[in-house]
């Protein structure tokens, strides 16, 4: 949920990074890290587990300078994809302003794709959001793999994307694809914003 500080004039968006685990959420954030100038993003911080290199979550805040007289700020979360990180994705997801999914564009886990986009949808059901209502873009990602490894967007957005929301092609290890998805989302959730049909304020 956005906080709009009117006494400051400033806005805080949280936009979650969610899918599968290894798609590239984690890969995301660190290259837009390396890429944001550093007056402009403030720690990454990362939360692994002791016992493997998987990570709780990531946190990456970057200030997008003033718009419309705010002063506005991002807060980037990824959640762990693995299944039995449940409680940690419900966690991350509460009081999300917007949600990108990092799809995997590698063939055999176009099962997982599917099967973590619908556990997004539950899990924003679960929180008595409308999972319609939520801003979404999908990206698919590693599509620098080798074509006979990955599916072609068509094909993916035809499986994953049945909201048909704003997708994008993705190489988050080099880059390309990484800004434009970060502006789609971005774009949702302000315009939604303008519009008076954000969470709360205060
Ligand atoms: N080839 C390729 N590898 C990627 C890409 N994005 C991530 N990876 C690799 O996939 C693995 C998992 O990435 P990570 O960001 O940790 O996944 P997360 O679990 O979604 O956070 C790492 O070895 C990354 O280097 C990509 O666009 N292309
Ligand atoms: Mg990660």
């Amino acid at each position: 949920m956005s906080l709009v500080n009117y006494a400051t004039r400033e806005i805080t968006c949280k936009i979650v990074y969610y899918g599968p685990g290894r798609s590239g959420k984690t890969t995301n954030l660190h290259y837009i890290y390396g890429q944001v100038p550093e007056d402009r993003r403030g720690k990454m911080v990362s939360l692994a587990t002791q016992t493997d290199r998987t990570l709780f979550f990531d946190f990456l805040p970057l200030d997008l300078g003033s718009i419309s007289g705010f002063t506005t700020k991002f807060q980037l979360y990824t959640v762990p994809g693995q299944v039995y990180y449940q409680a940690t994705r419900k966690l991350v997801l509460q009081g999300a302003d917007g949600v990108v999914f990092v799809a995997d564009s590698q063939a055999r886990q176009l099962d997982e794709n599917i099967e973590s986009f619908q556990d997004l949808h539950a899990n924003l059901g679960d929180q008595g959001i409308d999972p319609r209502a939520m801003p979404l873009v999908v990206q698919y990602n590693k599509q620098d793999l080798p074509p006979e490894l990955v599916l072609p967007v068509a094909e993916l957005s035809d499986a994953i994307n049945f909201r048909g929301v704003p997708d994008f092609s993705a190489d988050a290890l080099h880059g390309p694809g990484v800004f434009e998805t970060l502006r789609g989302i971005s774009e949702i959730v302000l315009r939604r914003l303008s519009t008076g049909n954000a969470g709360g304020s205060r």
